[in-house]
């Protein structure tokens, strides 16, 4: 089962992208690229690519910006900002997107260390609100990503932070994500494909790992 999602925050060839599809379960789309790239080129360089298409454009703004802004491209998911609310933001953001078929993703923890959890709390009643489709939470802190599994045992979760923020493969895996968000391990290296398979190689073996140490 394929448990990466390619961050393409930056241009990696098509036809490497073409090869390393058949590894992973979804590109997530980053800003950088976008604006690099515009949507016409975006649309141009995963054209043929098959996998789902995750939106990543940092939304965090009133409802009516933000359906304005996912409108420009299309997707199969969208990553919004839980703390901006619900009233007016992302109950207008989740009705556009039901209407388009579109899956919401919340974000509600963050993987750099600068982050604080201690509103948890509140982005957890968002989400109760909400009911989006999916969490974003990070790699690099188990406690949380434990945490918000155990909160929502039934929505996908998709954990960023692995390799170059710290995190192992496989480790957001244990702790109760669904895939594990990967860029610049991928992006940057001379040999994407390989490092692709690498990676689902080192998941597949931390999975055993782990599933093997709970039944002990
Ligand atoms: P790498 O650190 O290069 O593997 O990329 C991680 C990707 O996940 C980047 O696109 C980040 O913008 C994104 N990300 C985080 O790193 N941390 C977060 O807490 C949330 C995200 C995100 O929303 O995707």
């Amino acid at each position: 089962m394929n448990r990466i999602i390619l961050a393409l925050d930056e241009v990696i060839q098509r036809d490497k992208i073409m090869q390393i599809q058949e590894y992973i379960y979804a590109v997530k789309i980053g800003y950088p690229l976008l604006l690099q790239l515009g949507v016409g080129g975006v649309n141009e360089l995963l054209s043929g690519v098959k996998v789902k298409r995750i939106l990543d454009l940092k939304l965090a703004d009133i409802g009516n910006t933000m359906i304005k802004i996912v409108s420009k491209i299309p997707g199969d998911g969208v990553i919004a900002h839980a703390f901006i609310g619900v009233e007016g933001a992302l109950d207008e953001l989740k009705r556009f997107l039901d209407s388009t078929g579109e899956k919401l993703y919340l974000l509600l923890s963050m993987s750099h260390i600068g982050w604080n959890d201690s509103f948890y709390d509140y982005l957890k009643d968002v989400a109760n609100e909400i009911k989006p489709y999916g969490i974003v939470a990070p790699a690099t802190r188990s406690g949380i990503l434990q945490k918000i599994r155990h909160d929502f045992p039934s929505l996908e979760i998709i954990s960023p932070g692995v390799g170059v923020q710290g995190s192992l493969p496989g480790d957001a895996l244990c702790n109760g994500a669904d895939y594990e968000i990967i860029g610049r391990s991928i992006y940057s290296s001379l040999d994407p494909i390989g490092k692709v398979k690498e990676i689902s190689k080192l998941q597949e073996e931390r999975i055993l790992e782990c599933k093997g140490a709970k039944g002990r």
